[in-house]
């Protein structure tokens, strides 16, 4: 197939989902139980992702190389060939989104498994992608359970790349799975402990909002929430104060109901992890300014929770939670703000608040993270790569780095009787 006609076909695909979209954000609701709002503007940054690449298809190409001697050299960029993804169950649609798209660009097949909590919306995707006039066996979606239908994507030696975003403890598995069999390219991105640092010279109401939403959007389950908010020390108390009020108005109830902002967590795995961590925070010493309880009595809803005077040793300000549980922490100076914020095992996301540039300039050199946000938080875009440091992943996704992952660089050198230039 031509690769412009590639592009065709993934572009058709788009008019698919933008066509049904009131459809699969009700899917999606259902699929994940977050709010409808929200499912609108998942499956908004699903269709701009996709018909980026879709745009890709016919524009990717190798060099030739001024190489030494009596050679003539050029690359030729090819598909790795049959690719497994492995995605998690917080953006459904998106994450289809983010691996389909460069895959199929670049000329690749793929395997899909979507998380066993969220098939929904994948496998109406796959008729969409029938629909659309995509040959047989191109692209196969698969849902299943992680170590059944996941391991068996990471262990297959005809499996030639896998692309996994979930947790760092199945991520090493995957890398393990990979060296077993056939050393498989892989690509990973497995969360993070984010830092959001807020200076004293930012406008404290809105650095509030943009704290607020870095760790509540999606009842907090995304992998660059700004989980630990740095607050400097003389516009602390005010800054808790305002954040308490913020998320104890945030509201709460039917997914379905435009007013709600804030739907369940995914399960009750989730849930039950979130609420021993609040526990542990209660435990440790940090103050609890709201929340810190189910929400109702049916549903795995929890209170939007703020807690304050968190340490750096507190298992709230190490692990994951991956719920609606905000850790405010007090700083004094750069200096001590950049170590603390960069001693972690992680390094996805970032932000800093501040009117001032040598200070954001300054820690966007400083902080180990794939994206740094400066007065924004997770500004995340088809166009821009997105990724982690450390133990937070390998590779880059989305932007033509994402491309890049997709890829062989091949090297064909023929010899010439003579080089006249
Ligand atoms: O993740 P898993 P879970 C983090 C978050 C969350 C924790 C656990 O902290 O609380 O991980 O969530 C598949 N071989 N993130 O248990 O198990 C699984 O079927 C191959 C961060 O849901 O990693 C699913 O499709 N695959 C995150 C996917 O891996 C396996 C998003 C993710 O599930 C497998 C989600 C195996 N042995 C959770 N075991 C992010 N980075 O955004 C499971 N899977």
């Amino acid at each position: 197939m031509d690769a412009s006609t590639r592009g065709q076909l993934i572009n058709k695909f788009a008019d698919l989902v933008q066509r049904d979209i009131e459809y699969l954000c009700s899917l999606e609701t259902l699929n994940n139980g977050k709010p409808y709002n929200e499912s609108v503007l998942d499956m908004e940054g699903a269709i701009s992702t996709i018909r980026y690449y879709a745009g890709w298809c016919d524009k990717i190409h190798g060099k030739t190389i001024p190489i030494d001697g009596d050679f003539f050299s050029f690359t030729r960029m090819e598909p790795i060939g049959v690719c497994g993804q492995i995605i998690p169950w917080n953006y459904p649609v998106v994450m289809l989104s983010w691996k389909l798209g460069p895959a199929l660009a670049t000329g690749n097949t793929v395997i899909l498994k979507p998380a066993e909590q969220t098939p929904l919306t994948a496998l109406y995707c796959a008729s969409l992608l029938k629909e659309a006039g995509f040959p047989p066996g191109v692209v196969n979606i698969i849902p299943g359970y992680g170590p059944t239908a996941g391991a068996a994507i990471a262990e297959h030696p005809d499996v030639d790349k896998v692309a996994f975003t979930g947790s760092t403890e199945v991520g090493k598995l995957i890398q393990q799975a990979a060296g077993r069999s056939n050393t498989k390219r892989l690509t990973l991105e497995m969360g993070g402990k984010s830092p959001l640092i807020v200076f004293d010279d930012a406008d404290v109401d809105k650095a509030v909002e943009i704290a607020h939403q870095a760790l509540f959007a999606n009842m907090g389950q995304c992998c660059c929430a700004g989980t630990r908010t740095f607050v400097h020390e003389s516009i602390y108390d005010e800054f808790v104060k305002k954040s308490t009020e913020r998320a104890s108005k945030r509201v709460l109830g039917d997914p379905y109901d435009e007013k709600t902002e804030h739907g369940p967590q995914v399960d009750q795995e989730q849930f039950d992890k979130i609420m021993n961590l609040i526990e542990s925070g209660k435990k440790e010493g940090a103050i609890i300014q709201c929340g810190g309880k189910r929400f109702g009595s049916e549903g795995y809803f929890i209170q939007p929770t703020v807690f304050s005077d968190v340490q750096d040793y507190m298992r709230i300000a190490k692990e994951e939670i991956f719920g609606p549980v905000q850790q405010i922490l007090k700083f004094k100076t750069m200096e001590e703000v950049i170590q603390r914020a960069n001693n972690t095992h992680y390094g996805l996301g970032s932000g800093i608040v501040t009117e001032n540039i040598d200070k954001a300039l300054m820690f966007a050199q400083s902080v180990q993270a794939g994206s740094v946000w400066v007065n924004c938080y997770d500004a995340t875009m088809a166009q821009t790569p997105f990724g982690g440091f450390k133990m937070s992943g390998q590779g880059r996704e989305l932007g033509e780095d994402g491309l890049k992952e997709y890829l062989e660089v091949k090297t064909i050198t023929i010899k010439i009787p003579k080089k006249n230039s």
